[in-house]
């Protein structure tokens, strides 16, 4: 399985994420890190998941989302992403988004507290939305 693994690293102890890694894998092998010009069309997808406040103090790599898409009908739109937030090899919470009729819009969010404070409401769907929506851009 193909994904994308964000790292997002605070290591001057601000309390915010100032330092973030892209890395493409396939299972557990790491494939590359994002290019420049992908690091460019990954900012926003950056900046979200700075806001999830799923990041390492230090210069840690434990905590990590794993984004990747699902296309069993091998259209060019995804049928599915999802969104695994680890803490090391552990999956600690998810997300999710289906695009049921295959029209390139995601009808169902399925997604909790993804910014981790302390409720489940619009602003986390949305973020999930963003999140996928930024992903989608590099084409991976
Ligand atoms: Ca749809
Ligand atoms: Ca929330």
């Amino acid at each position: 399985m193909r994904y994308l693994k964000v790292i997002a690293q605070d290591p001057s102890g601000s309390g915010q994420p100032d330092s973030l890694h892209f890395r493409f894998y396939e299972g557990e092998q790491l494939l590359r890190e994002a290019t420049a010009l992908e690091r460019q069309r990954l900012k926003a997808l950056g900046a979200t998941y700075s806001k999830c406040a799923w990041y390492n103090t230090g210069e840690s790599e434990e905590r990590h989302l794993r984004i990747f898409s699902l296309n069993p009908s091998v259209d060019g739109t995804p049928e599915s992403v999802r969104l695994h937030f680890h803490e090391g090899p552990t999956i600690i919470y998810k997300a999710a988004v289906h695009d049921l009729d295959n029209d390139g819009a995601f009808e169902v969010i399925l997604s909790g507290d993804v910014d981790n404070d302390g409720y489940a409401n619009r602003t986390d769907r949305n973020r999930v939305r963003a999140l996928v929506r930024e992903f989608l851009t590099v084409g991976w």
